[in-house]
């Protein structure tokens, strides 16, 4: 009778850990739509209060047949460009600005760790877990859509790529 009581326990925290996690996940994978293009988990990993830079990331999906191009980003909080970051030669990781980025017919262009992002340097305040930034993508042709980036703590060991810059 004690081992039912036991696994019964088990089981509710069982279901609920489920539950949890389902609707974490899904609070996590917020999408905007812009017309042609959506706009998936737009989000600010921060690593502490001290940080003087941060990245962006999310994921880009066209749907459609036309291609559209991904030309500026801005934003209040901070000067925004668009990085891409790569291993040289030397095998040390490094970035680049990119002028551009082509987002093509029918396909997704990720922004994401040791890849494309969008680099915020000159951070007027800190960075905090739950207060959304708003940020500008000029697209060619969709034009200029504000986006709020989820601020999200994450811990170093998971996303280390940005500590460093
Ligand atoms: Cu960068």
């Amino acid at each position: 009778m004690f081992n039912v009581i036991i696994m019964f326990r088990f089981l509710l925290i069982s279901i609920s850990a489920f539950v949890f996690l389902i609707l974490h996940s899904t609070s996590n994978a917020h999408e905007i739509e812009l017309g042609n293009l959506t706009i998936k988990h737009p989000m600010i990993p921060i690593f502490g209060s001290k940080m003087k830079t941060a990245a962006g990331y999310f994921t880009i999906v066209n749907k459609t047949n036309e291609a559209d191009e991904l030309i500026m980003v801005k934003t209040n909080f901070a000067n925004a460009m668009i990085h891409k970051s790569k291993i040289d030669n030397n095998g040390l990781a490094t970035m680049e600005h990119v002028e551009k980025v082509l987002i093509p017919s029918n396909s997704s262009v990720a922004f994401e760790q040791e890849s494309l992002h969008i680099m915020f340097t000159a951070l007027k305040e800190p960075l905090e877990e739950y207060m959304d930034q708003k940020v500008t993508l000029v697209f060619k042709k969709l034009g200029s859509k504000e986006i709020e980036f989820q601020v999200e703590k994450v811990s170093s060991k998971t996303m280390n790529s940005h500590k460093d810059h």
